[in-house]
């Protein structure tokens, strides 16, 4: 089996290639990759030379590039990771959201009917169902959750999802999507909460928490997402959804001390500042239908999985540094001074 994972060289898609070149020794892994400020050919360097394992350095949106890949491999399934994925980047600029995350969406589909395929996947999230009030812990996003998106960025992702029901109902094309809760775990950019706050801590720098902090996500181990993955592109029906999420509800501020506990750091470098622009309040998945349809449940414990993050991150300094050195240092001064 050939399968073509885009956005390779970001969080998930590293992880998930990994995961997959480990589990199926026979399968050929293609990583199509635009490599942008959130991709980063470093981490797929224990990859690169496996002989079942081939990168390419193209933009989804690109159709021509897009084309002759397909024609070059001939993929079974395509599993799409590639996205702009940060929501206080999409409130800044949301073009380039719509760009790769809709249009870029779009090309790859007309190549998987152009040149056939078993599965297209499609790697969405749980901010297309916008959020849930704190005071009611009763509810949670289900499949049938209607779509309300709240960023350019969440709003860019479901218009994606729309497109490729659309695909599958007019065209035919084997689709499924996943829309999964925040991940946590290796190779998370350090923009996103948990390693932004890990990078902070040990530099002891301030940790900028958004408003109150009270907001709540629902976190998940990322190879917990992975494994989910494998088995809807497996053994997932055609056309559905899946909701993907480990009843691991938490506020920001619980998480940020609980990174400072971790790292032997005070609380004292946590600063409030300004709110994020139309900032959800809280996301929570119901994964009924996954578990029972697919037998899957998450595995790691959230404060096992944290601290196994927070030491991959002292260990690995060596991955970080360079990103947080770059370019980098503009967003942060853009998005953090004077906040
Ligand atoms: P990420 O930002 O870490 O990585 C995105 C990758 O896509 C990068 O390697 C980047 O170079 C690549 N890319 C961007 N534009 C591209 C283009 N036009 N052509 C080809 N490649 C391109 O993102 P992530 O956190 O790993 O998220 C991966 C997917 O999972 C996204 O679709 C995101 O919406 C979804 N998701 C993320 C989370 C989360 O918590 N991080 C949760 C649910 C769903
Ligand atoms: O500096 C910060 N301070 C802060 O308080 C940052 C970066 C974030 N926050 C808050 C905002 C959110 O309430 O922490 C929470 C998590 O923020 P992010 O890490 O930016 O994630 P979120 O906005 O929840 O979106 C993530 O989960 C869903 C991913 O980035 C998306 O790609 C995914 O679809």
């Amino acid at each position: 089996m050939t399968v073509i994972v885009t956005g390779g060289a970001g969080f998930i898609g590293s992880n998930f290639i990994f995961y997959m070149l480990k589990k199926y020794p026979s399968y050929r892994i293609i990583c199509l990759d635009k490599l942008t400020y959130a991709g980063n050919l470093s981490t797929l360097a224990p990859v690169m030379d496996s002989a079942n394992f081939r990168f390419v350095k193209a933009d989804i949106c690109d159709r021509e590039a897009v084309y002759k890949l397909f024609e070059e491999e001939h993929p079974e399934t395509v599993v799409n990771f590639a996205a702009e994925s940060h929501v206080d980047r999409s409130i800044e600029n949301p073009g380039i959201f719509l760009q790769t995350n809709i249009m870029g969406t779009s090309v790859l589909m007309d190549a998987c009917l152009r040149y056939g395929i078993k599965r297209f996947h499609q790697v969405s999230t749980d901010e297309v169902y916008g959020d849930l009030p704190l005071d009611r812990p009763d509810l949670l996003f289900t499949e049938e959750t209607s779509l309300h998106t709240s960023s350019p960025y969440s709003s860019s992702k479901a218009a994606a999802d729309l497109l490729v029901l659309a695909y599958h109902r007019t065209y035919g094309l084997p689709v499924s999507i996943s829309r999964c809760s925040n991940n946590y775990g290796p190779y998370h950019f350090p923009e996103k909460l948990i390693p932004l706050m890990i990078v902070n801590a040990l530099a002891d720098k301030p940790l900028p928490v958004y408003g109150k902090g009270e907001n709540v996500r629902d976190w998940l181990y990322v190879e917990d997402h992975c494994k989910a993955i494998d088995l809807i592109i497996h053994k997932g029906r055609e056309g559905e959804v899946y909701n993907i999420g480990g009843h691991n509800e938490m506020r920001n501020i619980d998480i940020v001390k609980l990174i400072c506990k971790e790292l032997g750091k005070s609380e004292n470098l946590i600063t409030y500042v300004s709110d994020r622009k139309g900032h959800d309040m809280r996301y929570a998945i119901d994964p009924t239908k996954i578990h029972g349809e697919l037998g899957w449940l998450p595995e790691t414990r959230f404060k096992d999985g944290v601290k196994k993050t927070v030491k991959w991150y002292l260990d690995n300094r060596a991955w970080w540094e360079p990103i947080i050195s770059g370019e980098y240092k503009n967003y942060y001064e853009r998005m953090y001074k004077n906040r």
